[in-house]
């Protein structure tokens, strides 16, 4: 197990929950440090870019209007096997089949308004903290 950074985004599903605490919270009691924290409203421009992977999918217009529909908090969580550790704190991308106790289970009604987003890989984590946070906005500890 290597320290590693993923990018963590509160949706605004969460947000407008008042469940940005409780899920910090959980990062925190994992072990996984906050190194970078903002809120923004993402623009059409910026949640299209951030989703482009998806751009052919059926539900692309759906997420990219989810995205831009309220405040998010885009966050670096830091830690032991950061990556992985955060996807399994968010559950299954479907919050019907995320197990009981996850962050999607407990917060999340549906597929296209699922509380999170966590990087799923080493290359996936580089581009979306480099695509939300200079190096400068980082503060390790
Ligand atoms: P992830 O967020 O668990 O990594 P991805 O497959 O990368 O899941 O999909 C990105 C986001 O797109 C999901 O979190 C979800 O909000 C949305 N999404 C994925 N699949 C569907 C779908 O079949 N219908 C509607 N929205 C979807």
């Amino acid at each position: 197990m290597a320290t590693e950074r993923t990018l963590s985004i509160i949706k605004p599903d969460a947000v407008a929950k008042n469940a940005i605490g409780e899920i910090i919270a959980r990062f925190e009691k994992a072990g996984l440090k906050v190194v970078a924290a903002k809120m923004l409203h993402l623009s059409e421009e910026k949640a299209g870019g951030f989703y482009a992977e998806h751009k052919e999918r059926p539900f692309f217009k759906d997420l990219v209007g989810f995205m831009t529909s309220g405040p998010v908090v885009v966050q670096v969580l830091e830690g032991e096997d950061a990556i992985a550790k955060n996807r399994e704190l968010m559950g299954a991308t479907n919050p019907k089949e995320a197990a009981p106790g996850t962050i999607r289970a407990d917060f999340a009604e549906t597929i296209d308004a699922n509380a999170v987003h966590g990087s799923d890989s080493p290359a996936s984590a580089e581009r979306e903290v480099a695509y939300f946070f200079n190096a400068d906005e980082i503060c390790p500890r």
